[in-house]
């Protein structure tokens, strides 16, 4: 830092220079001040939920776009992910105590050969927070991997994520394989990541594809309500 350069302290910034603010130490990897501004919004009233996309989702997104365009590389994009993560980790389990009545037991993983685990996780923290039992299986899940979990958890839902052209296709894999073991049906399959859409969960014959964490959890807490009246007639 240069003589003239003031040093930013975050806990005095508005609101909105705070978030500004953590955008730019997001782009730049920053992890202990992302840590430091979470902190200092949740202390400020912010739930959650607002720190999570307000700063933290909208933050990765200028990224993705610099990423894209090239402006920004996998080095700098890892290190951006890390302070995300670090962000994540506080919100976690303050998102999970909503005391929210059980609705259901979720597994969910990245599809095979991706490692891109973002927005899983937030998913993951979200349908917590809704009042899923959520079983993470991580990244790079092959069919035998979704299979096991599968027989081990008995879950209601079953959640893949891919954020790759090359390895959404993936995802039919394991839905290809519930059918030939006949068990389709039992499962409510969601699926999610930035290169999918509806036609496309349509296409692989999913029950529903979405868009970001707030609608998959909309999305199950719908779907797992259809069924249960469905049984129940
Ligand atoms: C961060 C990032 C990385 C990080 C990942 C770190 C990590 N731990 O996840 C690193 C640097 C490791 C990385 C690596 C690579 N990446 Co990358 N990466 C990204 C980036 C910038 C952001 C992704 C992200 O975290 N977004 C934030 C989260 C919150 O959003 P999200 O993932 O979309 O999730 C939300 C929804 O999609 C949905 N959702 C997601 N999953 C699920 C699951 C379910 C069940 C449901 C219901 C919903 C849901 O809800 C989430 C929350 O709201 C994207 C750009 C982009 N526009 O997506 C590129 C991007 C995905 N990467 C890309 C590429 C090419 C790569 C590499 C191949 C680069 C390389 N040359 O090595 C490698 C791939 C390695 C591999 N085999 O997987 C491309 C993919 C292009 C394509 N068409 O396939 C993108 C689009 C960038 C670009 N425009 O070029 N990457």
């Amino acid at each position: 830092m240069s003589d003239d350069e003031e040093e930013i302290i975050l806990s005095e910034l508005s609101d909105d220079d705070l978030v500004a603010q953590m955008m730019d130490d997001l782009y730049d990897g920053l992890k202990e001040e992302i840590e430091e501004a979470t902190n200092i919004l949740l202390e400020r009233g912010w739930t959650p939920y607002d720190i999570l996309t307000k700063s933290l989702v909208e933050g990765m997104r200028i990224v993705g776009d610099d990423f894209r365009d090239g402006i920004l590389f996998v080095p700098e994009v890892l290190l951006a992910a890390n302070a995300m993560k670090a962000g994540m980790t506080i919100l976690r389990p303050l998102l999970a105590e909503t005391g929210a009545p059980k609705l259901g037991i979720m597994v969910t993983g990245t599809v095979k050969g991706d490692i891109h685990d973002i927005g899983k996780n937030l998913v993951g923290m979200m349908m917590e927070g809704a009042g899923f039992d959520v079983y993470d299986l991580g990244i790079n899940t092959d069919v035998d991997e979704f299979m096991e979990a599968i027989e081990k958890y008995k879950p209601d839902i079953l959640g893949m994520s891919a954020l790759l052209t090359t390895t959404m296709p993936y995802m039919k894999v394991v839905i290809d394989e519930l059918k030939t073991r006949g068990i389709r049906d039992n499962y409510i399959v969601l699926v999610g990541g930035a290169p999918l859409n509806e036609e496309f969960g349509e296409a692989i014959g999913a029950d529903a594809y979405c868009k970001d964490a707030a609608i998959a959890v909309e999305t199950a807490k719908e779907l797992i309500t259809r069924r249960h009246n469905q049984i129940a007639h």
